[in-house]
């Protein structure tokens, strides 16, 4: 398929997908969020794909959503754009294969919040990382306000959402928002690695986990208890299961058929 605001390849069962605005630090208008929403369908349909990275360049993630179109919106535009960005980052979240965000440089406003919606964020000792849409008089619209808050608790949030505050590698991984810290020109390879190591993990066990992880955060303890129990038990009707533990008992590596 063709994009022309995003690359696209794959190797070695790692989906790469490199947002490619560089003039703009990657900043994202309609187009771009389509394309997002359009690669990620493809991952989901190509069962050569185990992982996904997501990267920008050295200076920018994503610095955001594009202001000047942002600049002249309606209140109907507006409503357009949200309702895109929410079937894109909806899309994502709920892929069920394991995704990262590898950040160098900016990943700001709704490029914070792609990122977000990613199973893994990786940063880069230069990322620079905020939701600073506050000071530009309006408020996150692709879920900041809820993923944030949900990932590092209300204390650093309110920090971040309602002062505005843009904050760099090291104290992103103090409050939990990154899950490590690698030198910029490592970040590549360190992304690469986590994903082949995910790629390896039998698919169904892996989106099974993915889904009660991620549906439990929309309902109480109990309901959520109730769709691992389901997924847990599941998973005693795949091969994968039967081929993990017979390996392991017999002290060898298994060779999983993703089914
Ligand atoms: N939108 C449009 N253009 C941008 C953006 C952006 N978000 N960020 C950078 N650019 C452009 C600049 O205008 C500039 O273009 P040009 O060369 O044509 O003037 C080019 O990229 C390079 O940027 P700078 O010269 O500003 O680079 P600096 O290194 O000096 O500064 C910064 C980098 C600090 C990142 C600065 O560019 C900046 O503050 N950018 C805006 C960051 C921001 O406020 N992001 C939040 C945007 S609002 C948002 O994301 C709402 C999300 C809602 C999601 C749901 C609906 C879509």
């Amino acid at each position: 398929m063709e994009y022309k605001t995003i690359l696209f390849s794959v190797k070695d069962g790692i989906a790469w997908i490199r947002f490619n605005r560089p003039k703009k630090l990657n900043a994202m208008n309609a187009q771009v969020i389509t394309e997002i929403e359009r690669v990620i369908v493809e991952c989901e349909s190509n069962d050569e794909i185990k992982a996904v990275i997501m990267i920008g360049n050295e200076k920018a993630f994503i610095a955001g959503a594009d202001i000047k179109p942002l600049s002249d919106a309606d209140v109907n535009s507006a409503f357009r754009l949200v309702e895109l960005t929410t079937r894109m980052q909806e899309r994502l979240a709920d892929l069920p294969k394991p995704t990262i965000a590898a950040i160098s440089g900016f990943a700001l406003g709704g490029g914070l919040e792609v990122a977000l919606c990613c199973d893994f964020r990786l940063a880069a000792e230069n990322a620079v990382l905020g939701l600073p849409e506050i000071t530009l008089g309006i408020i996150p619209g692709g879920g900041g306000t809820q993923r944030l808050t949900r990932l590092v608790g209300l204390g650093p949030a309110a920090e971040m959402l309602l002062a505005g505050v843009t904050i760099k590698a090291e104290k992103a991984l103090s409050i939990g928002l990154v899950t490590e810290v690698v030198p910029v020109d490592q970040l590549e390879i360190k992304a690469e690695d986590l994903a082949m190591r995910l790629a390896v993990i039998p698919a169904v066990a892996m989106k099974a986990c993915k889904t009660a992880m991620r549906s439990g955060l929309n309902c109480g303890l109990k309901e959520g208890l109730r769709i691992e129990e389901m997924a847990f038990c599941m998973l005693f009707g795949t091969l994968d299961q039967k081929e993990g533990m017979k390996a392991f008992l017999e002290k060898r590596k298994p060779k999983f058929l993703g089914k």
